[in-house]
C-alpha cells in the first residue's frame, strides 16, 4: 500500500474514533441537571425537566427505579376529609369549551367542615397488557380548599395555576394499552382517600 494511502486511512480511522468519542451536542444536554442526559431520560421513561421524576426524594440518576416511588402518605388519620373523582381521557376545557390533550385531572371536594391545606397525592398506573407499573408522589403546594368547595387539579406541563407537572415520558403518554390507575389524595391530619380508575386503550394525546 502506498504511504499516502496508508496515512489517509489512518486519518479516516482517527476521525471516526474521535466522532464516536464526542457525542452530539443534544446527547450531552441535561436540562434538569440530574446527571441523566435528555436523550437518555426518554429511553429511561423519566422526565427531562424534573430531576426526581417519581417524587421519592432520590434523583433520577441515583434512583434504582426512577418511575416507581413508594407511597409516603401515612395510611392513618381523621376520616371524611374529602371526596374526589378523576378523569384520564377526553378532557374538556370549560373556559374555551374545546377538547384538550388527555391528562390526569382530579376534582377534589372538601367535605371536612374546615379548610384543607397541605394536600398531596400518590398514584400508580399499571399497563394492563405489559404489567409495567409506575408510581408517583405529588405534593400539591399552595393548594387550599375552603369548607364545602371543590377544586380541580390538572397534571400537565401547562404551567398554569392548579396545574402540576406530569412526566411526558410516562407510559400514560407513551403506551396505547389500557391502564389501571390507583389514586390517593390526602390533606394534613386526615386519612387518605383512594379510588381506582380505568383508562381505555388508545393514545393519550388522541381522541379515543
Ligand atoms: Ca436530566
Ligand atoms: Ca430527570
Ligand atoms: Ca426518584
Amino acid at each position: 500500500m502506498p504511504i499516502f494511502q496508508s496515512r489517509h486511512l489512518i486519518a479516516i480511522g482517527l476521525a471516526a474514533a474521535l466522532a464516536a468519542a464526542t457525542p452530539p451536542a443534544m446527547a450531552a444536554t441535561d436540562s434538569d441537571g440530574d446527571g441523566v442526559p435528555d436523550a437518555a431520560e426518554a429511553l429511561l421513561g423519566t422526565d427531562p425537566l424534573n430531576p426526581d421524576t417519581d417524587g421519592d426524594g432520590v434523583n433520577d440518576l441515583a434512583d434504582k427505579d426512577p418511575t416507581r416511588a413508594e407511597n409516603p402518605i401515612p395510611q392513618i388519620g381523621k376520616p371524611n376529609a374529602l371526596t374526589f373523582t378523576a378523569k384520564l381521557e377526553n378532557n374538556f376545557d370549560p373556559v374555551t369549551k374545546k377538547d384538550v390533550a388527555d391528562h390526569i385531572e382530579l376534582a377534589i371536594a372538601n367535605t371536612s367542615g374546615e379548610t384543607l391545606t397541605d394536600l398531596s397525592m400518590f398514584y400508580s398506573l399499571k399497563d394492563d397488557v405489559t404489567g409495567k407499573i409506575e408510581a408517583y408522589y405529588k405534593p400539591l403546594p399552595g393548594l387550599t380548599i375552603d369548607k364545602g368547595a371543590t377544586v380541580d387539579v390538572n397534571l400537565d406541563d401547562s404551567g398554569l395555576p392548579g396545574h402540576i407537572r406530569d412526566n411526558p415520558n410516562s407510559i400514560y403518554h407513551t403506551s396505547q394499552n389500557a391502564k389501571t390507575f390507583t389514586i390517593q389524595v390526602t390533606a394534613k391530619g386526615y386519612a387518605p382517600v383512594q379510588i381506582e380508575v380505568k383508562k381505555d386503550k388508545g393514545g393519550a394525546e388522541k381522541a379515543d
